[in-house]
């Protein structure tokens, strides 16, 4: 029997057309809710998951009975229920790796506009008002030399940090639920407690994941500790993040600026006043959206997938625990 799979949102035909060699697809492109009738039909009779960005629930799980294995093409897998995908012997696939390296050049780009107000300056040629020249009230902060504290030192984290200590000899702080020797041994970082870390660096840089246990990790009693010259950047999950305490802090000039890749809600409401704010360098949750990366991503979720249909261990696999389950 050829096993299904069903694939949400945009996919490359290449992707696709290497899932067909080995399985019956449904592809769902322009997919906007787990709830459409077409998406659930095919869910029925699917054994594997493929795509980006789609929250599953349990209820979606109770419609899916012989899914076997969820391939998400991202890293993070916030929007998913891991423990019940373990308990049901789903195996959960991610992205790791692939995306670092890009993921950590956005976070030096949200590091260098908003320190040196990039987008807040090309607005002003935009407008013509170089013809009335620039001053010191244009000036910026300088990134080399600084100190850089990473709010999780993980893949991202760390790849953020070496361009920091070795391209711009910076000086790297990290609070991290263990501590990392080799990244101390190469970059000569120093683990510190949140609170001091917050109160030392000139930047910070939240990279940890989305849990139970990092929701509002930064907020009010967070950026009261931080520099007024401080520039904060979170390149993780919006939801890391207490955004009203970061609008009232920026508001305050309790920080200096900010650098965002991520928001509580995304797409952000050009409500909010964060795109609006001057000393705010605001992107659309771009931090792997390469072409390269995205591809990338791509196939290694197509290769989590196929393994893991084929009875063997996808490359990168969240739930251990349901692998272990499956071949018992
Ligand atoms: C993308 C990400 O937003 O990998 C992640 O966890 O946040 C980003 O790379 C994601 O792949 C959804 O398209």
């Amino acid at each position: 029997m050829t096993k299904r799979i069903v694939a949400y949102r945009r996919i490359k035909p290449h992707h696709l057309e290497a899932l067909r060699r080995d399985f019956h697809v449904d592809h769902f492109p322009e997919l906007d809710s787990a709830d459409d009738p077409a998406f659930r039909e095919a869910m029925a009779r699917a054994h594997g998951l493929i795509g980006a960005g789609l929250g599953v629930t349990p209820e979606l799980l109770d419609a899916a009975p012989r899914l076997e294995a969820i391939a998400t093409i991202s890293v993070g897998y916030d929007n998913f229920p891991v423990e019940e995908l373990t308990r049901r012997g789903i195996l959960l696939c991610n992205t790791p790796d692939v995306l670092t390296e890009t993921t950590a050049d956005t976070g030096f780009l949200l590091i260098m506009a908003a320190a040196r107000r990039a987008v807040e300056l090309a607005e002003l040629v935009k407008r013509g008002d170089w013809l009335h020249g620039i001053g010191p009230e244009h000036f910026g902060s300088d990134v080399h030399g600084k100190t850089l504290g990473m709010i999780g030192f993980g893949r991202i984290g760390a790849a953020i940090a070496r361009r920091g200590a070795l391209g711009f000899g910076m000086k790297i702080l990290y609070s991290n639920a263990s501590p990392k020797p080799a990244l101390e041994a190469e970059l000569g970082a120093e683990r510190r407690e949140l609170d001091a870390l917050l109160a030392e660096a000139d930047f910070v840089c939240v990279t940890v994941p989305l849990t139970a246990e990092t929701v509002h990790l930064i907020g009010a009693h967070e950026f009261a500790r931080m520099k007024p010259s401080a520039i904060f950047v979170n390149i993780a999950r919006g939801k890391v993040v207490d955004e009203s305490a970061l609008i009232a802090a920026l508001e305050k000039g309790q920080i200096l600026a900010a650098g965002l890749d991520v928001f509580e809600q995304e797409p952000l409401s050009p409500e909010s006043p964060l795109p609006h704010m001057t000393n705010v360098v605001a992107l659309p949750h771009i931090g792997s959206a390469t072409h390269e990366t995205r591809d990338a991503m791509a196939q290694r979720a197509v290769d989590n997938l196929t393994l893991a249909l084929k009875g063997e261990r996808p490359i990168s696999l969240v739930n251990e625990a349901a692998w272990t389950r499956r071949r018992r």
